[in-house]
């Protein structure tokens, strides 16, 4: 079964906030505010984070330090050392944080998010059925084959091979992001992985225009979305019963950086990430990129396959009480992903050598069909806020380099916010707003929380 995974400080929250309260800010039954920092409260939460808080007359009311709140995500003494979570071992892939292993799903930490490029072994793994069964594949990948069908003159069924062939090769590096990503922000907790930040990657991907593809089977003019089919087999085992089946727009599938892929960084997919080929629709929830793909089902309609129906990758229109049902009838499908910045380094829970003084901090941002304009940086809690350096991206749905160099006054506990804002001018919320009931859009700021020893 998934494990679920230790949330800390948000679920006591959530559960018993009498009791979070008194154990974050030392509060007292009969105290008459809560979250309100007191003397007795502030050595407690010193204590608690292992160091005194030189920015604490900043901090918000309420805000639950991130030492406690989020699971380290290196090896780390302290309070959140033991709520470190579940670590993927697998060949050929890292360290990475199991968010559930039936259907398998892990993410990649922040600090491993800070490669220019995603190395394939750090890229977060999202299936939803099971990993086909590698004897299941042709030996030679080459006659794999892709069926275009429905809305189009000529439907076809092409090998792999040919598709390389007969097709321009373009490489691109796209971000490829997880629609849930973010879900672990929201409170209450919304149902599903909770993805903290790492449910993300950007990759190299080589493969040849979807378009390309479509407008040689001839769109009709009833042509207006895409459903793609992947093999692998449902969860139940039943390979006839597609795991998930999401589409797209047309506008979207014929976006020149949409990708039928067969190399990864280089070389050919691994496995997991959907060999030996897949979508790659950068920008959008990651869902829609289907992996092992064998068949584009060109739609005349909005694509209904499983996926597409009820809350699954859908917001809602208007806000909704957080923690309630909602209706499906309100809501709209997740596209574009929203404006997001990760802090890379240091990694969350680093303890600095006493005496340190600056930081030099690094992390990538990027706001699925748009780019990023800036990122800001804070260590006092949001009170004040500096520009960090951000490079341009290296091409469309590439993530954004930012540096930032930071002056840290003295020893003690600080957190480094990162704060990205795209150029439509959205910025990430404070905190994870417009709550839905299975969490998508969850974009708050970054936090990563840092000691310097004394
Ligand atoms: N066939 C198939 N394609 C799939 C999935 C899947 O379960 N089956 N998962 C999707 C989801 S939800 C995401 S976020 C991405 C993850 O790709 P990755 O595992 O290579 O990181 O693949 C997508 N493509
Ligand atoms: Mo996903």
């Amino acid at each position: 079964m998934a494990s679920k995974r230790e949330r800390g400080l948000h679920e006591l929250y959530a559960d018993d906030p009498e009791r979070a309260d008194a154990l974050v800010f030392g509060r007292r039954t009969g105290d008459s505010r809560r979250g309100f920092l007191k003397n007795a409260g502030l050595a407690g939460m010193g204590a608690a984070v292992g160091g005194s808080i030189p920015f604490a007359a900043m901090m918000p009311a309420g805000l639950v330090p991130a030492a406690m709140a989020q699971p380290a995500q290196q090896p780390q003494a302290g309070p959140a050392a033991d709520k470190g979570p579940k670590v993927l071992k697998m060949d050929g892939k890292a360290e990475l944080a199991v968010l559930g292993d039936k259907p398998l799903v892990a993410e990649t930490p922040a600090h491993l998010l800070d490669d220019d490029v995603t190395p394939t072994d750090k890229f977060f793994v999202r299936n939803n059925g099971l990993t086909p069964d590698p004897a299941s594949m042709p030996s030679d990948p080459k006659a794999w084959k892709i069926k275009i069908d429905g809305e189009v003159n000529s439907p076809m069924e092409i090998t792999l091979g040919d598709l390389m062939a007969r097709f321009p090769n373009v490489t691109h590096t796209l971000m490829l992001e997880c629609g849930g990503n973010g879900r672990s922000f929201f409170v209450p907790e919304a149902r599903g992985n909770q993805w903290t930040n790492g449910g993300a990657g950007c990759a190299e991907w080589t493969g040849v225009r979807l378009a390309d593809v479509l407008k040689a089977a001839g769109l009709k003019s009833s042509a207006v979305y895409t459903g793609h089919y992947g093999a692998d087999p449902h969860l139940s085992g039943d390979a006839t019963k597609p795991s998930i089946s999401r589409g797209v727009r047309l506008e979207k599938a014929m976006d020149e950086h949409t990708l039928i892929a067969f190399r990864m960084n280089g070389k050919d997919i691994p496995l997991i990430h959907g060999a030996p080929v897949r979508l790659v629709v950068p920008g959008w929830a990651g869902s829609t990129s289907a992996k092992w793909l064998n068949r584009i089902w060109v739609r005349d309609k909005e694509h209904d396959g499983p996926g597409m129906g009820g809350f699954s990758y859908r917001m809602t229109r208007k806000p909704i009480v957080p923690g309630s049902k909602g209706d499906e009838k309100d809501t709209v499908i997740l596209e574009s992903m929203p404006v997001r910045s990760v802090v890379t380094f240091p990694a969350h829970g680093t303890r600095l050598a006493a005496g340190t003084r600056k930081i030099d901090l690094r992390g990538h941002a990027w706001a699925g069909d748009n780019a990023v304009q800036s990122v800001e940086v804070s260590i006092d809690f949001g009170v004040t806020w500096k520009k960090a350096e951000v490079k341009a991206p290296v091409n469309k749905f590439a993530w954004q380099r930012f540096t930032a160099s930071i002056d840290l006054p003295s020893a003690g506990y600080y957190e480094i916010w990162s704060k990205a804002t795209d150029t439509k001018g959205v910025t990430q919320p404070f905190q994870a707003g417009n709550w839905n009931p299975q969490g998508y859009g969850g974009n708050p700021i970054s936090r990563v929380a840092v000691l310097v020893e004394a």
